[in-house]
């Protein structure tokens, strides 16, 4: 190859890098130290961003393995306050909008490290130290153990892992199964949970505005998840359209019939 030849990454069925990924990591890790939750300002965002990069770096990504992102989370290790845990499955802008107008209670995306690698993609390539901008692996179509899906996995363990006392989940009503095993959600977070630590679990079921409701707290999904929770002896409750969080539908649509208050 000569010099000046940019350098060919193998080709991977998922979208590349994000473009400026690095500036936007430590522009993140930056807002959410010094801005969203000060008491983490003395976090060294560099150091952090380093430790985040070595994970993947000059690595085949599809040989991603969890170990590899333990210094990481040694580094940015975060509790959550007892009873503020908020899972989502399928429902992830509902989750986070509630989390918004509920500042004390937090979703995983509203830890440091779930705050700065939101909606990114990274991927390196066991070939260069450089990121792969132009493809990185599709979880269904290349490989699971890539850097993306072994990141979340290993940071949702742990979330799941540190949660205490009474957890909710926002699930999706308006799916066939709101509750699903194959999820991070009910594959990784439901297994991690600790019941010496956590007693219960608190199921909201919501239905999307404007489309029929497919599934509720009384449909076998939602029976599978009570049944692995009294198996784990966790406590289980459900709710069908929790209404703080009804409230965050109809402020967007208000002219719906189920937001009167009539109703
Ligand atoms: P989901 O809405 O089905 O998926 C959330 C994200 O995870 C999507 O990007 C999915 O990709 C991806 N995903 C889902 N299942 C798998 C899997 N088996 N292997 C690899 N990737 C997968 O909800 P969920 O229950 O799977 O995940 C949400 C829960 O896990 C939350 O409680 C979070 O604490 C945590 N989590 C958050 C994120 C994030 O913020 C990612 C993963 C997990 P696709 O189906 O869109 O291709 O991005």
């Amino acid at each position: 190859r000569l010099w000046h030849q940019p350098l060919k990454h193998r080709e991977w069925n998922g979208t590349g890098s994000t473009a400026h990924f690095q500036d936007i990591f430590l522009g993140r890790c930056y807002i959410y130290t010094q801005l969203v939750q000060p008491e983490f300002r003395d976090r060294d965002c560099k150091k952090i961003e380093e430790a985040f990069r070595n994970a993947f770096i000059s690595k085949d990504p599809c040989e991603v393995t969890e170990e590899d992102y333990h210094p990481l989370m040694e580094l940015a290790s975060q509790t959550v306050p007892c009873d503020k845990t908020v899972f989502w499955s399928r429902t992830k802008e509902l989750a986070h909008q509630y989390t918004w107008v509920r500042q004390e209670m937090f979703t995983l995306e509203n830890t440091l490290l779930g705050y700065v690698a939101d909606g990114l993609t990274w991927c390196g390539d066991s070939g260069s130290s450089e990121m792969n901008y132009q493809s990185c692996p599709d979880w269904r179509k290349d490989c699971k153990n890539n850097s993306v899906t072994v990141f979340w996995k290993v940071l949702s363990k742990m979330f799941a892992e540190n949660a205490c006392g009474m957890v909710q989940v926002v699930l999706n009503g308006s799916l066939s199964n709101a509750f699903s095993k194959d999820s991070t959600f009910g594959g990784v977070e439901v297994h991690n949970l600790h019941p010496e630590k956590v007693h219960t679990l608190q199921a909201w079921v919501m239905h999307d505005i404007g489309k029929s409701p497919s599934d509720s707290c009384s449909g076998s999904s939602i029976m599978d998840l009570k049944s692995i929770m009294s198996k784990r002896n966790i406590k289980f409750t459900c709710q069908d359209n929790y209404r703080p969080v009804k409230f965050l539908q109809c402020v967007r649509n208000p002219e719906d019939s189920s937001c009167s208050l009539r109703t």
